[in-house]
């Protein structure tokens, strides 16, 4: 395979500094989006907070509980996805404009191959700066982007200096710039296979690259494998061109604990026909349905179901979650329950003969 060149970009405090735009006077402050704190008692979680609230130790997912008691006179916001999703759109269609191949991954982040637009990393740097400078004079939000021969490597670089941050890691820094980063910084590796990690010894990626790869594999099978070629810096996969995200999701915390499968229901129902809006509004079909539920303590399962064909079926959202729904019935009461739409496909175009 040629020698390519990609690049992370991912917007810094993303919700929270939409919010800062359209009001100039929270600039500076601490600003928490999320569900309403009602001081203190408020049970849902925190979207994303400014750097300024981050200080304060405030971070995503977070209960807005502890958020509040962290920092109360931060200014506390609730989620206004529209207006985020109109911002993600724009600064999406700017990317676009810099790369032959892009590949947006969430509502604020995406992969350029610019393989084909630069011929080496010097040219990727003023590319970058460019894209910044775009981003930040027509959508006045900031960013940060990281370079690398690779999606891993770019997706740790972006993530290396933020806010703001530009990180350029070369095909023969790969290794250093690796070696004594924390295993949690790899895509993929969560507080669970951290833990395990952390048994075997393994605390860097540079530790987990020297591993034996058979012992990895004897305890994580074809992950273990997986997950030692990242450390070593190998990730072939490509840049996938698409059209927008690849999932939305939303939830709801209740305000108690609940084992009413009426309600539940009802409100999977709701959450259903948000997400089919955004779908539609999209022009986009899914493949995918899922849910999340997390218990009384805390505890969070996912469920999903895939189909052979992409669809658009407000019903067929809500029966799939209904059905998903009933394993997690019974034993313990459910604080938040989320839809999740995933594996998102472009939508028929609308023809002109449905109109004539
Ligand atoms: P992130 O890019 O993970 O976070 P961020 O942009 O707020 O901050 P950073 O500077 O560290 O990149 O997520 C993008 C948006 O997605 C974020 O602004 C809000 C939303 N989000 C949630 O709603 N819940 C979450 O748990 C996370 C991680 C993000
Ligand atoms: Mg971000």
């Amino acid at each position: 395979m040629p020698e390519r060149i990609i690049m992370h970009i991912d917007l810094d405090a993303f919700f929270a500094a939409v919010e800062v735009r359209e009001n100039p006077e929270l600039k500076g402050k601490p600003v928490v989006i999320g569900a309403d704190p009602m001081q203190g008692r408020g049970r849902g979680v925190v979207s994303t907070c400014s750097y300024e609230a981050r200080k304060f130790g405030i971070h995503s997912a977070m209960p807005i509980s502890r958020a509040y008691k962290l920092c109360p006179t931060a200014v506390f916001l609730p989620v206004n996805m529209e207006l985020y999703q109109q911002a993600s759109i724009e600064i999406m269609n700017i990317l676009r404009r810099f790369a032959d191949k892009m590949e947006q991954v969430s509502i604020d982040e995406a992969y350029l191959d610019i393989s084909n637009k630069v011929k080496d990393y010097p040219e990727a740097e003023q590319l970058a700066k460019l894209i910044k400078k775009a981003i930040l004079s027509e959508q006045r939000l900031t960013c940060s982007i990281g370079i690398g021969p690779n999606k891993t490597i770019a997706k740790i670089a972006s993530d290396f200096k933020k806010p703001d941050g530009l990180t350029i890691v070369k095909p023969d820094e790969v290794k250093y710039f690796l070696s004594n980063l924390p295993v949690r910084k790899l895509p993929g590796i969560g507080p669970k296979t951290e833990a395990e990690l952390k048994k075997l010894g393994i605390n860097t990626i540079g530790e987990l690259a020297s591993f034996p790869m058979q012992k990895l594999f004897d305890i994580f099978g074809k992950y273990g494998i997986f997950t030692h070629m990242l450390a070593n810096g190998i990730d072939e996969s490509e840049v996938e061109q698409n059209y927008g995200i690849k999932s939305m999701n939303r939830q709801l915390t209740f305000a108690e604990d609940t084992g009413d499968i009426d309600l539940l229901n009802k409100v999977m129902g709701h959450l259903a026909e948000e997400l089919h809006a955004e779908l539609v509004a999209s022009n986009l079909m899914l493949k995918t349905v899922g849910i999340r539920v997390r218990y009384e303590d805390f505890e969070t399962h996912t469920a999903e179901k895939s189909f052979k064909f992409a669809v658009n079926d407000v019903a067929l959202i809500k029966k799939t979650s209904k059905e998903l729904l009933k394993q997690f019935m019974g034993h313990k009461r459910i604080r938040l329950i989320g839809v999740r739409i995933a594996n998102l496909e472009k939508g028929k175009q609308a023809t002109i003969s449905q109109y004539s």
